[in-house]
């Protein structure tokens, strides 16, 4: 029994485990490290399954091939790569490049060589149609940023300000990046303690709006409304920073011109909120001196999303939230490559205007990193036929067989497909419809290091952790990396990573890449290696630059005025839901959970049991007006499908509200409630309601009609023909 420190790679808090091994370096305990200088001793549920999750009898244990009746029979690593590159070249010959397509999810993310070598292989294809879990995410961000332009020094950091205000995001549960990612309740505690006020802007209590000092739980989907209010007041009581303003921001005149509608009375009653309660946030986080305003994915997935996320940022803005010259920068970066952080804006780029464009809804890539295609239109690649028509599919570290909206037409595409392949360590929904599933390790049996591409630390720090485990006896599971090589080999095409020439004749060590990571950002992996417990860089410039340009802040470009005045002429309430005129009774909302990393962990036995299925939370008050006690079944309705779930109180729930947790759920013609719960991206849709420019579905706020089940069955229904509005 030996004792070995490394990090988890399950979200981007990045805790410090203390990991047990066997005589067979074998995973048998795992507990937090009290000596990790950032994590200190902190780590949730999801992290300490790792013995489970390591062990081969929860894993795929090697490659597996779809036979002609369906069923998978194993296949050697080798064998599949000659496979699939012959397929691959087929497909290609015949209808082009851009007949490939791939989709990557979080499982690829948290790696920091995987994260991005699909693009590796594509680049090589000549196809640029990647998908991702970051563009069904909050892309919102992405837009506003190219519409607006953004501050290059950030925005000041909730440690040490004098407000934050959270519309849309439960930190505390899902340590979400743009709070304080490290032990956050902790952190949380000591910030409000120091005088820091929270305000939180979410339809449930949540765990973390339980700390708030003013909570607004207002009627979902009416974030863009409570925004523009918020601005509105702000300037009729010139709470903006003037000089700030005058000096940094285009637009100003024509946004307080489109908002002019929003007055107090009218939020209030829109968004079924206290309208003494609205106006003493907005003057507690307008007169602050410090703190800024940010979103989760409850602001970035409802209906205007791109609106909520452009409004946040000139909240922020008009109220000068920026990191001056001199001050201390929020996220300095160790490894993750920025702009300089100069006291200065970066003006609007609208990148999406020339980036390449989709066939399907002229939609373009949106730059998240790198760029990515709107997965909103994914399902729609693969189905429309025409030049174009994506034909083979890879999945790497994902599962949108589950997470993408409008499962049922999702799951049609990749049946569709010629070729399907997933690089997964586990037998999810998507690698149940693959024709090759290509297992990889874990993260603990892989060198790594902390996700660089989005570094949440507020000091420029970064760890370099070795393979700790091995994966057991008889597993055939390569690095994600060795795939792509091995394809790339195979097509007799060279690899590239981050600009370096990776050599082609023997298989390359994941330090290899590693190494080129940390030198695209100036480090040496051997000075981080150094390091047990990770690496703090003097350095590294942590106090903003002067700024050197009169660049300006783009407030008002004509498209989100426009938004504006049309969100302010909209009818409100609840919509139908059918033809007929069925009212919608509910709102479905978005609710990230506890023991599971969207649809990760779930078929963990320990972590089955304490989630084997998602119930559809509901204020009890809504219970009794239906008729339906916590435990029963309901059936949900939406304008494009119905599912069954088992109803539960919640009483932290705003009423009018069902909530649920993603990531549940099987194939839909394969799925039992009981057992895996259900996807509720079956009720949601790509078939309308998309956001311009990143074709957002309408994933929370999501319109819907609850009433008593009258089967107890788990069968989904599908609403489409001719019973729906659209
Ligand atoms: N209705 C609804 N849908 C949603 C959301 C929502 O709020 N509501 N949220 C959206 C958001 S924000 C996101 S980010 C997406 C997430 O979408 P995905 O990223 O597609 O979903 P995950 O369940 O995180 O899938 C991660 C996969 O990685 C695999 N994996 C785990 N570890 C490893 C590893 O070490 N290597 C490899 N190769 N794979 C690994 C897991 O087995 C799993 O299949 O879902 C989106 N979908
Ligand atoms: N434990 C755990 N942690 C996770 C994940 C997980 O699945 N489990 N997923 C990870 C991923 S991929 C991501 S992107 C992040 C996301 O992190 P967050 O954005 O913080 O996600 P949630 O915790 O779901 O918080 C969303 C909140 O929005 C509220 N909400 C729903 N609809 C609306 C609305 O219309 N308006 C407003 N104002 N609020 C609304 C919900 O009640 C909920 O409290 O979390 C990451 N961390
Ligand atoms: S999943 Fe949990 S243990 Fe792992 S890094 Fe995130 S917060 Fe820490
Ligand atoms: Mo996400």
């Amino acid at each position: 029994m030996r004792e070995k420190k490394s990090f988890c790679r399950i979200c981007n808090t990045h805790c410090g485990m203390v990991l047990t091994l066997g005589d067979d370096d074998r995973i048998t305990a795992i507990r937090p490290d009290k000596d990790d200088p950032v994590s200190e001793g902190f780590a949730c549920f999801k992290g300490l399954q790792a013995v489970e999750s390591h062990d081969p009898d929860n894993r795929v244990r090697h490659p597996l091939k779809r036979m002609p009746d369906g069923s998978f029979e194993r296949i050697g690593i080798e064998q599949a790569l000659d496979e699939i590159a012959e397929r691959l070249s087929a497909v290609i010959e015949r209808d082009g490049p851009e007949a490939v397509g791939g989709y990557r999810g979080t499982g690829s993310g948290f790696n920091a060589v995987g994260c991005f070598i699909m693009d590796t292989l594509f680049e090589q294809i000549g196809t640029k149609k990647i998908f991702s879990a970051s563009t069904i995410d909050q892309t919102a961000k992405n837009v506003a940023v190219e519409r607006i332009g953004y501050w290059q020094a950030g925005l000041h950091h909730v440690i040490g300000s004098d407000v934050t205000l959270l519309i849309g995001t439960n930190p505390l549960v899902s340590f979400a990046l743009t709070f304080i990612v490290m032990n956050p309740l902790k952190h949380l505690k000591q910030e409000k303690a120091r005088g820091m006020k929270l305000l939180v802007v979410d339809p449930r209590v949540t765990e973390t709006a339980k700390f708030a000092d003013i909570h607004l739980q207002p009627v979902p989907g009416e974030d863009a409304t409570i925004l523009a209010g918020m601005i509105r007041e702000i300037l009729r009581n010139g709470w903006e920073d003037r000089a700030f303003v005058e000096r940094y921001v285009d637009g100003l005149e024509e946004l307080r011109a489109r908002v002019e509608p929003f007055t107090p009375d009218y939020v209030a009653n829109r968004a079924g909120i206290d309208r003494a309660v609205f106006l003493g946030m907005t003057r507690t986080f307008a007169t602050a001196r410090s703190g800024k305003a940010m979103t989760g994915t409850g602001a970035n997935m409802g209906p205007h999303s791109n609106l909520v996320e452009h409004l946040l940022n000139c909240l922020n803005i008009v109220c000068g939230r920026c990191v001056r010259e001199g001050e201390q920068i929020a996220f300095p970066g160790a490894l993750m490559q920025g702009y300089p952080p100069l006291a200065q804006v970066a003006p609007a780029m609208r990148s999406f205007e020339t980036s390449y464009k989709s066939r399907i809804g002229g939609y373009s890539q949106i730059p998240v990193i790198v760029p990515e295609l709107p997965t909103g239109i994914m399902a729609d690649e693969i189905l429309q036929p025409g030049p174009g028509q994506v034909r083979a599919f890879f999945v790497h570290g994902g599962n949108p067989a589950v997470i993408v909206p409008d499962q049922v037409k999702m799951v049609k595409a990749f049946r569709s497909l010629e070729l399907m392949v997933v690089i997964d360590p586990f037998m999810t929904p998507t690698a149940k419809l693959a024709d090759y599933v290509l297992p990889t390790m874990l993260q603990y049996e892989r060198a790594d290091l902390p996700c660089w591409q989005y570094e949440g630390y507020w000091k420029p720090y970064t760890r370099y952790t070795p393979p700790i485990a091995r994966p057991a006896q008889g597993m055939e599971v390569v690095a994600d990396e060795y795939i792509f090589w091995g394809l790339l080999k195979r097509l007799g095409k060279p690899m590239s990573f981050l600009g370096a020439a990776i050599p082609m004749d023997s298989p390359p060590d994941t330090d290899l890449f590693l190494k080129q990571v940390a030198n695209q950002a100036g480090r040496s992996l051997d000075e981080i290696r150094k390091h047990e417990l990770g690496c703090f860089f003097e350095d590294k410039q942590i106090l903003a630059l002067p700024g050197e340009s009169d660049a300006k802040f783009t407030l008002a470009s004509p498209e989100v005025m426009e938004e504006i005045t049309e969100l302010s002429q909209e009818l409100f309430g609840l919509e139908p839901i059918t033809r007929d005129g069925t009212a919608a009774t509910h709102r479905l909302i978005v609710r990230r959970q506890r023991h599971m990393f969207n649809s990760i962990s779930r078929e963990l036995p320990n972590t089955h049991r304490r989630v084997p299925h998602n119930p559809a939370y509901l204020n009890p008050g809504d219970l009794v007006a239906l008729g339906i006690a916590s435990g029963d079944r309901i059936r949900i309705t939406s304008r494009t499908a119905s599912v069954e779930a088992v109803a539960e109180a919640d009483p932290n729930l705003r009423r009018g509200c069902v909530s649920m947790s993603h990531g549940f759920g099987d194939l839909p013609d394969e799925n039992r409630y009981d057992d895996h719960g259900v996807a509720v991206n079956a009720l949601l849709t790509t078939d309308f309601d998309l956001q311009t420019v990143n074709a957002m579905p309408r994933m929370t706020a999501v319109p819907v009609n609850i009433s008593p089940a009258g089967r107890l069955d788990n069968a989904w229904a599908d609403n489409r023909d001719g019973r729906v509005l659209q």
